[in-house]
Formats: C-alpha cells, sequence, structure tokens
C-alpha cells in the first residue's frame, strides 16, 4: 500500500472510530424489558440521563411509566422531545422546587434548567403500550 492510500484509510478509520465513540457515548437504551414494567416506574428507581443523550425504551403495559433522572450541569435552557409511534407522553417534573412540565401530548417540552437541580423525566402512555420511543434533548441559549 502506498503512503496517500495509507493515510487516506487512516483518516477513514479515525473518521469511524470517532462517530462511533460519539454514538456509543450518547445513546443508550432502557433497563427494562419491551413487555416489562416496574423496574423503573419511580423517582426512587430512576435510571440516569443527562441533556444531550439519547435513550431508547417501550412503554410496555398500559400502567408502564419509564422515569430518568438528570441534575443541570448548567442554567441554559433544555429542549426534551420523544419521538414515538406510540400515543405516548411525558413531563420534567423538579422535586425539591414543585416546577413542572408537560407536553401535553405535543413530545416537546422547553424548559429553563437550574445549575445543581435534579429533574425527573417521566414517560406513559395515554392508554398505548408496545411501542418504542426514543427520548432525547439538547441544551440552548
Ligand atoms: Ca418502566
Amino acid at each position: 500500500m502506498n503512503l496517500r492510500k495509507k493515510t487516506l484509510l487512516t483518516i477513514a478509520m479515525t473518521a469511524v472510530l470517532a462517530t462511533g465513540a460519539q454514538t456509543a457515548l450518547a445513546a443508550s437504551t432502557e433497563l427494562e424489558a419491551s413487555n416489562g414494567s416496574g423496574a423503573n416506574d419511580t423517582y426512587a428507581t430512576a435510571e440516569g440521563y443527562s441533556i444531550g443523550d439519547s435513550v431508547t425504551g417501550y412503554i410496555g403495559t398500559y400502567t408502564d411509566a419509564d422515569v430518568f433522572t438528570f441534575t443541570a450541569q448548567n442554567s441554559l435552557y433544555a429542549e426534551l422531545y420523544i419521538e414515538t409511534a406510540g400515543n405516548y407522553s411525558f413531563t420534567v417534573t423538579n422535586k425539591a422546587t414543585g416546577e413542572h412540565y408537560s407536553d401535553d401530548g405535543t413530545g416537546l417540552i422547553d424548559m429553563p434548567l437550574t445549575y445543581g437541580e435534579t429533574y425527573y423525566v417521566r414517560v406513559f402512555g395515554l392508554n398505548d403500550k408496545g411501542k418504542e420511543y426514543r427520548l432525547s434533548s439538547f441544551h440552548y441559549f
């Protein structure tokens, strides 16, 4: 292999590795079976989450809820959204302050964050279950 080809191959492999690493960091899966409930349904059993990450999961039963928690790393705004074929809704709650936001079925919540505060994201079905959802988010100013 000549030097030019070897250099191009190295660049391509580096790009693949960088992309793969980024995906591995940013994406995760709910820790509950796709037809299950009960493992992460409460604030006490919430799964860790970070703004900027995507997590996929299922509302496994009609009474299932999936709760995720994050601590704000800044006092910017956050947009959280779910993408799903299911008839699902979600809320974000700060237990300490009583702040509570609902997507009202739109799949979208825009909210201010307060540095150091802990928030809970709760995804649930509106008489629906069995479909996958993806919860994602990002910071904005
Ligand atoms: Ca659950």
